[in-house]
Parts: C-alpha cells; sequence; structure tokens
C-alpha cells in the first residue's frame, strides 16, 4: 500500500463509521453532583495538598494553577470522566510515588490513579474530593536485544511502544488502538491481535514493578512475589501503582489486513460469516479480527488482521463471499496497520460487555436488535451526535490455554471459543447523559437475556469493556476472589487500594 492509500483507508473509515474527527473539546463540564463525604473530606484533602505541595514542589498541581490543572484533569478520552480533584499529582519517578502514598495514608485521603485516561467510566481513573495521581511522567521504552525484552512503563501510550520497537521489527503482545494508555489496558487483562496466538496482554508479563501501600518499590514475577504476580493479572488498581511492565517481543512485522464496509442490510450474512470463522475446525491463530456493528450509522465494518504477510489467508474464507461496499486491503507493518484506526473524536461515551459463545441463532438476533427502530437505538440516534456501535470480538479457546502457560491470572477464562462483545454508545451532550446511560443499559441486558436464552452466555466480564456497575471481579469466581483478598491482606494489610482508591473495579466482598 503506498502512503496515498493510507489515508484513504483512513478516511473511509472515519466517514462511514461517522465518527467525525470534531474539533473538541467544547468545554462542557460535568457539574457536579458528587460532593465526596462533605466539606471535612474537602478540607482535609486540600489541607494535604498543601502539604503535599510543600514536599514535592512542581509534582503537585493546585487548582490555583488553573492552566496545568484543567489541562490535566481534562486529559480524557471521554468527557465523561473529567473530574475536579483536590490536586493533580504529576510523579516523575519511583520515589515521588513513595512519598505521595505514604502522605496519601497517613492523611487518609481518597485518591485516583490514572494512566491514559481511557476508561470512559466517570470515577474510574480521575476524584473530584481526593488527588489524582497521572502518570503521564511515566512513559519510557527501553528495549534489551540480547534478551528480547521490552520494559515500558504504564503512562505511555501504545503507539509510543511500538514505535520504539519499529527499528527492530518487533511486536509485542499490547493494545489495538495506539492512543490508549498501558497501563490501564494491561491491569485490565488486555486483548491484543495477538491474543489468540499468545494470550492476553497480561499473560505475557514477565515482571511488574509497583509501589505498595506502604510505599515499597517491589518486582513481581514468577519467582519474586508470585501471588502478586498473579493477582495483578486482571486485579487492576487493587494492589499497588503499577510503574513498568517488562514483556517478551515476537518478530511479527509485516501483515496483511483489510477493513470491509457493508450496509445494515447485510448485517445478517456478516454475523453468519463470523460464526463460521469462529467454529471452523483448527481456526488459524495468526488470523485476528474485529466487527463493528455501528446500528445509529447504518453501517457495518469488518477488520481483518492476519499476522503474515500472505494475501487473502484462507482463514477468513468465510467473509471472502460477501460483497462490501467499499474495502481496503494490503500489507504493511502491524504497527502501521493499527495506526491507520483513527480514535474515535466524539465527546462523550459509555460502554457494556456480554461474553458468549459463538451460536448461530444468537447471532442471528443481536443482528435484528441492532436496527434503527429498536426502541434504544432509536433513542440513541436521536441525541445530538448519538452513534451506538456493537462490537464482536472472537476469542479462541487458546487465548485461555496461553494464558495457563504463562502461568495463569485470575480471570478463570474457560478453554472455549467465544465472543467479548462490547456495546459502546456515544453522544455529545452532557446533559443526554441519562438518557444514553438509560439507553445501553436496557439494551445491554436485551442481550444478556438473549444469550440466556440460547444458552451461550459465559460469566466472564471483560474489565476493558465493562461498565462500571458490571461485577468484573465477581465474574472471575468466588475460589479466584477469595485468594485475591488473601493476597490483599499481605500486600496491603490496611486496603489502602481498596479503600482510599475508591474508582475502578474493586474487589468484591
Ligand atoms: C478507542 C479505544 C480502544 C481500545 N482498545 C482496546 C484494546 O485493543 N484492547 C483492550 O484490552 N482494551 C482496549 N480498550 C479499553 C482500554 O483497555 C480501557 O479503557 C483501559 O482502561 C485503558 O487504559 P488507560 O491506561 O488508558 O486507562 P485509565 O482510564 O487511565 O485507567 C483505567 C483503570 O486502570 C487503573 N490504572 C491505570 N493505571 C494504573 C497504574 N499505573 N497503577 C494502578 N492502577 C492503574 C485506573 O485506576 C483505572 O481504574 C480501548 C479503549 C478505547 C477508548
Ligand atoms: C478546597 O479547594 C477547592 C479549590 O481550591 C475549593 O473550591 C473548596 O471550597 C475547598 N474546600 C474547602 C472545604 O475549603
Ligand atoms: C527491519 O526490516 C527492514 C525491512 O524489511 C530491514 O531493512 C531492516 O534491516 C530490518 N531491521 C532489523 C534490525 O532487522
Ligand atoms: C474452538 O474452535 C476451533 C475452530 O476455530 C476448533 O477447532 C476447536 O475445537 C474449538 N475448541 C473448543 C475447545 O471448543
Ligand atoms: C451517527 O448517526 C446518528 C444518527 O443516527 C447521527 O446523529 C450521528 O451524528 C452519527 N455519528 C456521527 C459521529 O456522525
Ligand atoms: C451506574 O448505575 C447508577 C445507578 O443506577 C447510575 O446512576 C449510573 O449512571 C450508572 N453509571 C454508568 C456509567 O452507566
Ligand atoms: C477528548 C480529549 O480531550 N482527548 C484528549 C485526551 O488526552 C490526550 C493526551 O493529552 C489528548 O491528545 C486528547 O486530545
Amino acid at each position: 500500500m503506498d502512503k496515498n492509500s493510507y489515508s484513504i483507508f483512513s478516511r473511509f473509515i472515519m466517514v462511514s463509521i461517522g465518527l467525525l474527527a470534531v474539533a473538541l473539546p467544547f468545554l462542557y463540564r460535568l457539574t457536579i453532583g458528587y460532593s465526596g463525604n462533605g466539606t471535612s473530606a474537602s478540607a482535609s484533602a486540600n489541607a494535604t495538598c498543601e502539604q503535599l505541595s510543600s514536599l514535592l514542589g512542581a509534582v503537585i498541581i493546585l487548582p490555583s494553577d488553573a492552566q496545568q490543572y484543567t489541562t490535566l484533569s481534562d486529559e480524557n478520552w471521554s468527557q465523561t470522566a473529567w473530574k475536579q480533584p483536590s490536586c493533580i499529582a504529576l510523579p516523575a519517578c519511583t520515589s515521588d510515588l513513595q512519598q505521595l502514598i505514604k502522605t496519601l495514608v497517613a492523611q487518609n485521603v481518597p485518591f485516583a490513579i490514572r494512566s491514559g485516561g481511557h476508561s470512559p467510566n466517570p470515577f474510574d481513573a480521575n476524584i473530584d474530593t481526593g488527588v489524582l495521581i497521572a502518570m503521564d511522567n511515566f512513559n519510557t521504552v527501553t528495549y534489551n536485544t540480547a534478551q528480547r525484552l521490552a520494559s515500558f512503563a504504564p503512562g505511555a501510550r501504545w503507539n509510543t511502544v511500538y514505535t520504539a520497537l519499529d527499528p527492530y521489527n518487533v511486536t509485542l503482545v499490547g493494545g489495538r488502538v495506539m492512543d490508549v494508555g498501558v497501563g490501564g489496558l494491561t491491569l485490565g487483562s488486555g486483548l491484543s491481535y495477538l491474543s489468540d496466538l499468545y494470550g492476553l496482554v497480561c499473560d505475557n508479563v514477565v515482571n511488574y514493578e509497583v509501589v505498595l501501600a506502604d510505599g515499597s518499590v517491589v518486582d513481581a514475577n514468577s519467582r519474586n512475589n508470585a501471588d502478586l504476580f498473579w493477582a495483578l493479572k486482571g486485579g487492576s488498581n487493587n494492589f499497588g501503582i503499577l510503574t513498568k511492565i517488562t514483556t517478551p517481543t515476537y518478530p511479527i512485522s509485516q501483515v496483511w489486513g483489510s477493513v470491509r464496509i457493508f450496509t445494515a442490510d447485510q448485517m445478517p450474512k456478516v454475523v453468519q460469516a463470523l460464526y463460521e470463522y469462529q467454529t471452523t475446525p483448527e481456526k488459524d491463530l495468526y488470523a485476528n479480527m474485529v466487527l463493528n456493528l455501528a446500528a445509529s450509522n447504518s453501517s457495518v465494518i469488518l477488520t481483518l488482521v492476519y499476522l503474515k504477510p500472505v494475501d487473502s489467508p484462507e482463514a477468513f474464507a468465510p467473509f471472502y463471499g460477501l460483497t462490501p461496499v467499499q474495502q481496503q486491503t494490503g500489507l504493511m507493518t502491524l504497527h502501521q496497520l493499527m495506526a491507520l484506526f483513527p480514535l474515535p473524536a466524539l465527546p462523550r461515551w459509555t460502554w457494556y460487555t456480554n461474553t458468549f459463545e459463538p451460536n448461530s441463532d444468537l447471532y442471528a438476533q443481536i443482528s435484528s436488535l441492532l436496527t434503527a427502530t429498536t426502541p434504544e437505538v432509536a433513542t440513541i440516534s436521536a441525541l445530538q451526535g448519538g452513534t451506538l456501535v456493537g462490537t464482536a470480538q472472537p476469542i479462541n479457546a487458546n487465548v485461555a490455554l496461553a494464558g495457563e502457560a504463562g502461568g495463569g491470572n485470575t480471570l478463570n477464562l474457560q478453554p472455549i471459543n467465544q465472543t467479548w462483545f462490547s456495546l459502546n454508545a456515544a453522544w455529545w451532550n452532557a446533559d443526554d447523559d441519562i438518557i444514553a446511560y438509560a439507553a445501553i443499559k436496557s439494551l445491554h441486558a436485551k442481550i444478556e437475556a438473549l444469550a440466556e436464552h440460547a444458552a451461550a452466555n459465559l460469566q466472564y466480564i471483560f474489565m476493558n469493556d465493562a461498565n462500571i456497575n458490571q461485577s468484573v471481579i465477581s465474574s472471575y469466581g468466588d475460589e479466584n476472589v477469595q485468594r485475591l483478598h488473601a493476597i490483599q491482606k499481605v500486600y496491603d494489610p490496611q486496603l489502602v487500594f481498596q479503600k482510599l482508591v475508591t474508582g475502578g473495579q474493586k474487589i468484591p466482598a
């Protein structure tokens, strides 16, 4: 593909999905309805911010430093996550974090931890009364060519990681969209184009460096702190502040990619082809795909990725009989391919996720549900900028097997073929939040009911696509929840991360 076709490629996606790259942001701010624990909590957080400011100087940004404060508190993909923390800490090294955590614990002040800020759930990685720890300055990437290991910091975006690896013609099991943060994606398990082959992002980590509640900096790997190592594979922000990740790399560079756009009336045929793709015996693990059903915008966008420079691989045969209205296909590096997908630039987002087994009747029913006449779809479409997209992510049984081979994770994934199906809604105005939240919740419940009726529903909930009102860690099963509690008692006996880090998915009682 030449340079010119790249831009056509990305323009197709932009136009068809209708996710226009509008100049953001409209400085809409969520009016704060949440006042923490009232005035005394606010006063104590303010006092702690002053104390931190004299201790750490420029690392602490107070609201009085209006410009930097606003830039950082609003530095998020979705405006639903913009908040007004009492102050923002921008640590540059682990010793800054050690001092921060000791002070926050001593003063009993709530805090939030943010890496790339790409969770749209309002308080996952931000806070109103309390301190936001923004990991932006933890963004270095190093590559050890002899060991073929990459080490990178959580505040880096995936684009930074892949750019650093490009000169070596290697890649790693990482995120699929360049602007997303390393930290949250990895701690929530992490789905990659390499996952069918090598497991989830967390399964590939060989070492996590974390700052614990007592301020110590530890490595967690298969030999040292092995229980913490396991807990961090899916345990999110409940154990410590992640400061560095080390993973192996793979010599995958040139790949085959194709984006095909279909009209909404072809949706039933496309989902049937998805079913065939997932159930063909001995599925080729180098084949990966994502299917976006853009219900509000009458289009279906299929992205095919084959991790070798092979034209029209056999694995995607079920799709070749369908005629797209537009398509772009070519050989390029995996990084170039992923960089073609622009970050959708609508200002407000929410999502929900379901997990189910491949089932042809269920797929047909979901395809009927995701049409303009369904009330929830109509409701979201009627909002300014209202967009609803269902995303089917096929997960091969090998994802669970590769995870086991890598030492196991907390997720309790069954070694069967499955689909992680996310519903994503976007809209423009804060006034429409309640309508959008209610519509997507209702649509999610309908899909859950259809999956149950088809006896295809699976218990697991994928954290990275989950709404905050879905209980992700419960879905790992009682045994793993108990084990997580036991590990928490060892590394964080005062339950600092459970109690003071209020946002994100917590370990259920
Ligand atoms: C456009 C887009 C594409 C996406 N593509 C993928 C994909 O390909 N694969 C995939 O798996 N997911 C994907 N996601 C989902 C993504 O993984 C989650 O949104 C994830 O939370 C983003 O990570 P972040 O660092 O940007 O998040 P943040 O919002 O910064 O953090 C999310 C959570 O992780 C915690 N956390 C973050 N950093 C740390 C840290 N250093 N220490 C302790 N806790 C921390 C936060 O407290 C918060 O609870 C995508 C999201 C978007 C918006
Ligand atoms: C804390 O500081 C914020 C911003 O400076 C201010 O709006 C708020 O009133 C303060 N809280 C208290 C209790 O003084
Ligand atoms: C990477 O691949 C390019 C193009 O195939 C080649 O020119 C270059 O020598 C390779 N670099 C390394 C370090 O292997
Ligand atoms: C998963 O699907 C593949 C085909 O993609 C099939 O060969 C395999 O038997 C299935 N595995 C399980 C455990 O269902
Ligand atoms: C998607 O379609 C809806 C109408 O159904 C429209 O309001 C919205 O603007 C479209 N999305 C974008 C980003 O253009
Ligand atoms: C979660 O549920 C609560 C209570 O129903 C609701 O107010 C809130 O908006 C929901 N959050 C999201 C992100 O959907
Ligand atoms: C929507 C929005 O404001 N996105 C911003 C989130 O933060 C990144 C990194 O600073 C910006 O590039 C985005 O524009």
